[in-house]
């Protein structure tokens, strides 16, 4: 039988230059010469994500890191192999600056805008090469947040080079059996003898361990229970010649996605440490890495969403059925816009905190910036991680059985997904943790604050219902919580009360840019999309629940 038609897989191009949003947005919020002085590196990166990494992903699908314990003659060597994708991004991410160029702060508060802009076009062909480079980032803030200056001096400059060879990384080991979201339960013991501190206990779910250091909490001996009774120490992994200091990688996680991170289990025996700052309060110093991968995990659920829409996208110009390609048909063309609406929602959500980290790192905030980040990082992180993973699930529905076929590539967007709502606080601690910052912190009044103005400068004629939804609902969120004094009832809610304040938030941004967008030449694929968010025309709900409906009701 002869078999004469062959679908042709999805192609991209320039992941910049394809990039409508990107681009829009880093034209509202750049100055001009910063925006050109940035725009040849964005351009590259772009073209690697779109060109040759992608192909040398697809090519190195299959492969994964791979654990040797021991060598031939005996010897303990607990060495691990990445793959040639996390080979070739090591180099790369630390050429193109991807955490250096926050630190580097060349242009001050834009600096971070920058480097997520530069995160978020080398994520998705990197096979999660950005959970390294998070706790990296994430290590360096802590250090130079700690006031040791020795420690500081003598390890930031690796984490922070863009020399390869210097290049370091660093690993965060807080998981341990008992517990991945109760921190304070944490059983490791910290131990002084004559040449310093010594960490013995086992972690349960260190991500990246092949990294040169790693930030471990640890109880000193006498301490008491609890969060307050952890320490923080720094652990370089390695002697000069390459072999683990008094650790053990125990094995290997055998994982649903993100497979080609190698996540272990080690066991900690006498590992030298040094502590960070005073010898307690671990949680509390820790706190500067977790609100900074938190920020990362964010980038890269916007990233994977918009990998996906980008392949499903060109495919849907390529595959013809029921006689016309996919892009014409009505339905198909609807469904792809709920996605592009999810995906802005996010983008907005995510880029606030680049603004709101830029300002604050540059020394220029503006009155509640920080109070707002505190509150906007656990929101952004939860529920850009709850859309990334409906986001990738439609992705594959839209390219049928193809969709479900492992060596088209397609499948991994959804399993790597997957880990975006567990690791790093999962929905329920990141809704508890916002529910405590409105409580305790105050955080609700900038909060409302920045929806509202938000929504105010989306002021056009076309804009009016996405803009009244988000005030509408920002209202609701606030009535529920005055109302609302039950602890447990309120705890109860807490989810809806994040998702909602959210959804709020990205559709309050989405609009501004929309209105900017729409008065900076006419474009609007942004009021579309706030429309869609917004659930405006017409009763139906998207592919989450507009945001209306979304309102936190007990
Ligand atoms: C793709 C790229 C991104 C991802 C890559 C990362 C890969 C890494 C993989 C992992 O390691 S995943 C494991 C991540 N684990 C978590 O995220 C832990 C989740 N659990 C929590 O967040 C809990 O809420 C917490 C551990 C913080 C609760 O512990 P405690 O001991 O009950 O702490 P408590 O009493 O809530 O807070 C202690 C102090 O820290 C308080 O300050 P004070 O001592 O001054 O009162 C808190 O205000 C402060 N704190 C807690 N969370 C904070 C914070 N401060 C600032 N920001 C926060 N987020």
């Amino acid at each position: 039988m002869k078999v004469d038609f062959v679908q042709e897989p999805p192609r991209l191009g320039n992941q910049y230059h394809d990039d409508r949003l990107l681009r829009s947005y880093l034209a509202r919020e750049l100055p001009p010469e910063v925006a050109r002085e940035i725009e040849p590196e964005l351009a590259e990166m772009g073209e690697r994500a779109g060109g040759e990494l992608y192909r040398l992903q697809l090519a190195d699908r299959s492969s994964e890191p791979v654990l040797t314990r021991w060598d031939a003659w005996g010897n303990r060597v607990d060495r691990v192999e990445p793959t040639a994708v996390w080979r070739r991004a090591e180099r790369l991410a630390a050429e193109a600056g991807l955490v250096a160029t926050a630190y580097e702060r060349r242009h001050a508060a834009q600096s971070r805008i920058h480097q997520f802009a530069l995160i978020y076009l080398f994520t998705a062909s990197t096979d999660i090469y950005s959970c390294p480079l998070a706790m990296t980032d994430g290590a360096a803030a802590t250090l130079l947040a700690s006031g040791n200056r020795r420690l500081a001096e003598r390890i930031v400059p690796h984490l922070t080079s863009r020399d390869p060879a210097g290049f370091w990384t660093s690993g965060q080991w807080m998981t341990e059996t008992i517990g991945g979201s109760d921190v304070g339960r944490s059983e490791t013991v910290a131990r002084r003898d004559g040449e310093g501190w010594r960490l013995y206990g086992r972690k349960w779910f260190t991500s990246a361990v092949a990294a040169q250091v790693a930030l471990a909490l640890a109880r000193p001996e006498g301490n008491p229970g609890g969060g307050r009774g952890l320490a923080l120490f720094l652990v370089e992994t390695r002697d000069s010649d390459g072999r683990p200091r008094n650790l053990r990688i125990e094995r290997l996680k055998d994982k649903l996605g993100t497979r080609k991170l190698p996540t272990a289990e080690i066991f900690l025996d006498g590992t030298p440490a040094e502590p960070v700052g005073e010898l307690a309060n671990g949680v509390r110093q820790i706190a500067t890495v977790l609100n900074l991968t938190r920020a990362w995990n964010a980038v890269s659920a916007v990233e994977l969403m918009r990998r996906g829409l980008a392949l499903a996208t060109d495919f849907a110009g390529r595959r013809s059925a029921f006689g016309r390609p996919l892009a014409e048909q009505p339905l198909h063309a609807d469904t792809l816009a709920g996605l592009e609406a999810e995906l802005e929602g996010a983008f907005h959500l995510t880029f606030l905190l680049a603004e709101l980290l830029g300002r604050i790192e540059a020394g220029e905030p503006r009155p509640a910036d920080e109070l707002l980040l505190r509150a906007a990082t656990p929101l952004a992180k939860l529920l850009t991680a709850k859309q990334a993973v409906a986001v990738a699930s439609e992705v594959l529905e839209s390219f049928g059985g193809a969709g479900y076929v492992e060596d088209t590539g397609l499948p991994v967007l959804l399993r790597d997904s997957q880990v975006l709502p567990i690791w790093e606080g999962t929905t329920n601690v990141l809704a508890l943790d916002l529910l405590d910052v409105l409580d305790r912190q105050r955080a609700l009044a900038p909060l409302v604050a920045t929806i509202n103005a938000a929504a105010d400068a989306g002021d056009h004629r076309e804009l009016e219902v996405p803009a009244g939804a988000a005030r509408d609902a920002t209202a609701a969120a606030t009535a529920w919580l005055a109302a609302t004094t039950d602890p447990d009832a309120r705890q109860a809610g807490a989810r809806r009360l994040a998702l909602t304040l959210g959804r709020a938030l990205e559709l309050a941004l989405t609009v501004r840019h929309a209105r900017w967008a729409l008065d900076a030449g006419g474009d609007r694929q942004s009021l579309a999309c706030a429309r869609r968010l917004a659930g405006d025309g017409g009763p139906l709900a998207g592919l989450t629940p507009p945001v209306a409906a979304a309102v936190a009701t007990p």
